[in-house]
């Protein structure tokens, strides 16, 4: 052992030989420094570059020296969910999940919350409520956990995968959604209530390209922002793999989430996969959200693929060893070379034509897939204020309403009509209010609007 230096004069005695080191490197490297790390890079474009982290794992160096190094946001992967937050109902434990959101607080990193209302990991007593009691335990759920964690939160997943897989495009059968179909907005509102500086997200998978069940995620985003239900974000978590590989449109999907005046999230990525072909997929991916302004970061769900929730599929960018796949000098090739555009203009919104008289008229935008469609209505007065109003229109044969939003709908096939609820028949002289029905079928291009 050296003894005739302290450790200050040898950590003094270090850094001038990096210096050193550096001034040499200097005369030689004429590049533009690229960041080295997925974080810092992130950064560099004004977002982040995330994983899921298993509180049982900090203890592991060679996981946390890739955490502490490469990330500079994390999401809890299953410490903050219901099931683990609240085992026994109004009793909260956060040990796990406070440890993370310690250790990304020491680290300057970001916290994504996962999550706070969820069909699946519910403690078994929320299993067994139903109606009143289901939905006023969530919303205490929601208001606890959102307001312990206040101010440490970048970004909250709110609700979690609540639209059903498949061509419906509608909701998820749970016992939350026989709450009523407002429990999402509940959710929501509470979490708004509790902590006012998070961003307020929904998130879901098979959501990432566009698809019937996207166009379901998009008609309630649309929605909510009609009505000013909070909501700031939503989240792609992006699974993919050779069933379900990263769509061609996934780019066109976020910014097309993104015109609705909301920020996008790839939440949980992984790509199953190896070699090439799995790296130039995770470089799609990071391009995608680099391309869209609104697109705030990634978070890959996991470090090695050992650490994976589905590990045999190799998804993600460290072997189980923790040493770089292609996969992750891929993603960081991306995003070194990639760049944020200028700020796109906004979203192209179909204006009605002036009003004119005193009566209304109603317009639509139609999300059409093959088999089905959602239809957004948008209603504006006229010259004088409206104290009621009904939309409306005749579907082709063979088509239907399955179900409709801020409307009550009388018939589904043919001719069908929808007038105002209780909070949207008065629209001010020359103000609109949207409503929005899905169907089956094809959708309807035009609708007449009557006044009452
Ligand atoms: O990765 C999580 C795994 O450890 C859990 O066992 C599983 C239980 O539901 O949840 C996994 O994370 C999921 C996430 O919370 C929501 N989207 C799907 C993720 C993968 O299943």
């Amino acid at each position: 052992m050296d003894t005739t230096r302290s450790p200050r004069r040898r950590r003094v005695l270090a850094a001038a030989a990096a210096l050193a080191a550096a001034a040499g490197a200097v005369t030689v490297a004429s590049a533009a420094e690229a960041a080295t790390t997925l974080g810092a890079s992130a950064a560099e474009h004004g977002r982040y570059f995330g994983t899921a982290v298993a509180a049982y794992k900090l203890s592991d160096s060679t996981y946390s020296g890739i955490l502490d190094r490469e990330f500079n946001s994390v999401t809890p992967e299953n410490e903050m969910k219901w099931d683990a937050t609240e085992p026994t109902q109004g009793s909260f434990s956060y040990g796990s999940a406070d440890q993370i959101v310690a250790r990304a607080k020491a680290n300057g990193a970001k916290v994504r919350g996962h999550a706070l209302a969820w069909h699946s990991q519910q403690p078994g007593w929320a299993q067994n409520l139903s109606g009143t009691a289901l939905r006023n335990a969530m919303v205490n759920h929601v208001t606890q956990v959102a307001t312990h964690y206040k101010g440490q939160i970048d970004s909250w997943d709110v609700v979690n995968e609540a639209f059903a897989d498949g061509g419906s495009g509608g909701r998820r059968d749970s016992n939350l959604q026989r709450t009523g179909n407002d429990w999402i907005e509940v959710a929501f509102r509470a979490a708004r209530a509790a902590d006012p500086a998070a961003k307020l997200c929904y998130n879901d998978y098979n959501t990432d390209g566009q698809n019937a069940k996207s166009n379901g995620v998009y008609a309630m985003v649309q929605d909510f922002k009609a009505r000013g239900v909070p909501i700031d974000c939503v989240g792609f978590q992006s699974h993919f793999n050779a069933n379900s590989p990263l769509p061609a449109d996934y780019q066109a999907n976020l910014q097309r989430f993104a015109d609705l005046g909301v920020d996008v999230q790839i939440t949980e990525l992984d790509i199953e996969g190896s070699g090439t072909a799995q790296a130039n997929s995770y470089a799609s991916a990071v391009r995608a959200c680099l391309a869209v302004t609104r697109c705030n970061g990634i978070t890959v769900w996991g470090i090695r693929d050992s650490d994976s929730w589905r590990a045999s599929g190799t998804p993600l960018l460290f072997d189980g060893s923790g040493n770089k796949k292609p996969a992750y000098t891929a993603a960081l090739d991306a995003l070194n070379g990639g760049s944020t555009p200028p700020s796109t203009p906004p979203p192209s919104t179909s204006t009605p034509p002036p009003p004119t008289g005193s009566g209304c008229t109603a317009t639509i935008a139609l999300n059409q897939w093959t088999g089905g469609f959602v239809a957004t209505v948008k209603v504006t007065a006229g010259a004088s204020r409206l104290a009621g109003w009904t939309a409306g229109l005749t579907l082709s044969s063979g088509s239907s309403v399955t179900n409709s939003w801020n409307a009550q709908s009388s018939g589904s096939s043919g001719a069908v009509s929808f007038s105002n609820v209780a909070y949207n028949g008065s629209v001010n002289a020359g103000a609109s209010t949207e409503f929005g029905f899905q169907g089956t079928g094809t959708g309807p291009s035009s609708a007449t609007c009557t006044a009452r």
